[in-house]
């Protein structure tokens, strides 16, 4: 045999197949936190729900009613796994793919890239997670092929019965992980990769960027248009041009000659700044960061000893080693000295693929590069590529973290684990329609595939793409940029960005009509964010995505196996946008009952046709549902529909270090309502309680902890306990509170 297997047990979340080539010297996995705690032997091997068993260079496993028969093999530097592929298998996962959610019969690559200019189809793009779930109706079962050099993953597309898995590496982790439902599947990959970090609350704001708003000036009127024109907005980035030669950790000096009082200026008007870093450190002996690069050994080197070069945004430069403990102590240095130094909140990196000018596709691919490991061993550029930028993103948030900040760490590439320290974005996306549809696409799969806290630059980042002739396939106009805020809104990361050259799409960029629709949606995203920060929290803590397909949450309805045009917000609200211009669109609702948001019309399973005037997405709220959102300081609204459910409101103050969580714990049964009271609760806790209930006809009565309360119209602000009929059935109440409503 050319390579040794070791099978073995990881809590029993997960089945581990170690496969080395013989005599080479094994590498850690950045992807993986959990180790393994009991070794398999060959043959039969029963543990808890697993069977096992173990054969020369093949496994079967049966565990949850899934059955996987998995054959290894070695030739031409290249592991090769194959799998069974059933005819009524869905295959979910693989992170961020420009296709649809159902990835049966696509054959990807994972290759971190520079993907300027992508389209549905295009492969691959920035992030690789090489994972996947098969689904059918006995089940859900995953597997994880934990290697950072390249990888294919062929489902279907060659043979129709059989997936293939093509490593391009002397070693491969390839993980089995249990249900037995797609959700299960997902949480015990999370937990093997490691919980998504817990974002400052400000992270959940409107974010404004371009690229880029200089010079320091323009920054400011940036920050105080929005507030001129009333629009919540927490960040305002800064791009490439707020350096001095695209040097990294410097400003330029013509640009942003202030850049501390730039930084204090927005955070008087409640702003915080985020700036993009780029890993190009340029050659240039009189530079900081070079000097202390060399001096310390932190760059990647050539097999022959020398520095490795390639073309950046600063010219010739050197690429930090990520890959080292020592090189990634130098780098959190760099970023607590520049978020200490400038008051900087927050760091965006791009290019981290990484990207070379002078490379094929924009993209380092290299044997000659190597990098240094923590055991002082050095390994060529290709077998590591896809966790360059997963490395860069763990120095990034520890050097936040020195800084004394909550990190909020915005990252272009990734790979499996990228959650732990970093927010993803879709990359270099494009005005037009196509790309209002395909995003969410993208964004469904890589939420399910452990990153949660995503967005993409709304209203497109691209005009020009290249090969098409110029800008035939920009189509910004108003109504694309509302109707990508439509479903932008329910995503954690709210930001718009667009390109150098690309006409303006600040929300007020269309004039007042547009300006205005934007607005009330930018109204609801506040409103939304104590369900959508409880959300995060639930991320945190239990491995839960925020934004689901509805496949996560209705494993055996067959009419969702390929929906990804609509999604889930949490367990209780479903949004189907507008994806093409039009008003009004087909909907498809799961099992149970809806209720439209906007109407309050009642909603039964089946297909629906929905009206969606603009600045209007359709949005449905399931039965149960207990959605807390912000009514005004020191008051909690609770949108609820009756019926069955139950939910944990997580507060903090949003900025401290690891946190213990605000709770307050909501409980809906038939017609009444329980609100419980916070525990470890802070000072601007709420006490005061507004629920909204979608109900049908006025009650005969309401009480609150069985007396009986006045009927009377009230304000948003605290008060006694009162109900009225409006719209909907509106109750002031407090925490510790059981509400009823008697017909
Ligand atoms: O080659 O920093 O995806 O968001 O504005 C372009 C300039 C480099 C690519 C990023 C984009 C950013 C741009 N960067």
């Amino acid at each position: 045999m050319e390579f040794s297997m070791k099978v073995s047990l990881i809590n029993d979340d997960a089945l581990k197949v170690s496969i080395i080539k013989s005599g080479s010297r094994y590498r850690e996995s950045p992807a993986v936190v959990v180790k393994p705690s009991v070794e398999l032997v060959s043959g039969e091997n029963r543990l808890g729900p697993w069977l096992v068993k173990v054969a020369e260079d093949s496994i079967n496993v049966s565990v949850n009613n899934m059955n996987a028969t998995l054959r290894f093999s070695y030739s031409n530097d290249q592991i090769i796994v194959r799998g069974n592929l059933g005819l009524n298998d869905a295959v979910y996962g693989l992170g961020e793919k420009a296709l649809p959610l159902n990835r049966k019969r696509f054959r990807v690559t994972m290759w971190n890239t520079d993907a300027y200019g992508y389209r549905y189809g295009s492969d691959p793009l920035y992030v690789s997670i090489p994972f996947f779930i098969i689904t059918n109706k006995n089940g859900a079962i995953g597997h994880f092929a934990d290697s950072t050099a390249k990888v294919i993953i062929d489902l279907g597309a060659e043979k129709e019965d059989e997936f293939t898995v093509i490593v391009n590496d002397y070693q491969l982790d390839y993980y089995i992980i249990r249900g037995p439902r797609l959700k299960d599947v997902v949480t015990r990959f999370i937990n093997l990769t490691g919980k998504p970090t817990l974002m400052p609350k400000w992270a959940l704001g409107h974010q404004q960027s371009r690229y880029s708003y200089y010079p320091q000036d323009r920054v400011i009127e940036i920050i105080k248009t929005f507030k001129e024109k009333e629009l919540d907005n927490t960040v305002v980035y800064l791009d490439i041009h707020y350096m001095d030669g695209y040097r990294i950790f410097t400003w330029s000096k013509d640009r942003f000659p202030n850049p501390t009082e730039l930084a204090k200026a927005a955070h008087e008007l409640g702003v915080k700044l985020v700036t993009i870093v780029d890993p190009y450190v340029k050659v240039d002996p009189n530079y900081y960061v070079f000097k202390e690069g060399i001096n310390g050994n932190h760059l990647s080197l050539d097999d022959d000893g020398g520095l490795s070069i390639v073309q950046g945004w600063p010219g010739k430069s050197a690429l930090p080693d990520f890959f080292n403990k020592e090189a990634r102590e130098w780098w959190a240095s760099l970023i607590e000295r520049w978020v200490r130094e400038y008051g900087v909140d927050g760091i965006w990196l791009d290019m981290n693929e990484p990207a070379a000018f002078d490379y094929p596709n924009h993209t380092v691919s290299s044997k000659v590069i190597t990098h240094r490991l923590d055991d002082d061993s050095r390994v060529p550029h290709d077998f590591l590529h896809n966790a360059y930028a997963l490395y860069e993103a763990m120095a990034t948030y520890d050097g936040l973290v020195k800084a004394g900040r909550r990190p909020f760490v915005l990252s272009r590439a990734g790979y499996a684990g990228i959650q732990r320290y970093a927010a993803v974005w879709t990359g270099d996306n494009t005005s037009n329609w196509e790309h209002l549809r395909l995003q969410l696409q993208i964004l469904l799969g890589l939420s399910i595939s452990g990153v949660t806290f995503i967005g993409a630059d709304v209203g497109g980042f691209a005009k020009y793409v290249p090969g098409s002739g110029g800008n035939v396939l920009f189509t910004l106009s108003p109504e694309l940029l509302v109707r990508w805020y439509e479903w932008a809104i329910f995503f954690p990361l709210l930001r718009n960005h667009a390109s150098i050259g690309s006409p303006d799409q600040e929300p007020w960029a269309f004039g007042p009509r547009t300006l205005e629709l934007i607005k009330n949606l930018l109204r609801l995203r506040a409103r939304l964010t104590p369900y959508l920060y409880s959300l995060m929290w639930l991320s945190h803590i239990n491995g839960e995505p925020i934004v689901r397909p509805l496949i996560y949450e209705y494993p055996n309805d067959e009419e969702v196996i390929n929906i990804d045009d609509e999604f889930m917000l949490g367990p209780f609200m479903l949004i189907a946008p507008m994806l093409t211009s039009g008003n009004a669109r087909e909907v498809y609702l799961p099992e149970g009952e809806w209720v439209n948001m906007w109407s309050g019309e009642v909603l039964n399973k089946g297909f629906h046709i929905v009206d969606a005037p603009l600045g209007k997405p359709p949005v449905f709220l399931r039965r149960g549902s207990l959605i807390p959102v912000q009514e005004t300081q020191g008051v909690l609204g609770v949108l609820t529909v009756l019926g069955e459910g139950e939910f944990t409101v997580y507060d903090d103050d949003g900025e401290s270090s690891s946190p213990t969580p605000s709770t307050l714990s909501l409980r809906i049964s038939g017609e009444s309502i329980t609100v419980g009271n916070w525990i470890n609760p802070m000072p601007q806790s709420p006490s005061s309680i507004i629920l909204e209930a979608y109900v049908n006809k006025e009650p005969g009565k309401v009480t609150i902890n069985d007396t009986e309360v006045a009927k009377a119209k009230f304000n948003i602000e605290p008060g006694p306990p009162s109900w009225y009929m409006d719209k909907l059935l509106y109750i002031r109440a407090a925490t510790g509170s059981n509400v009823k409503i008697i017909n």
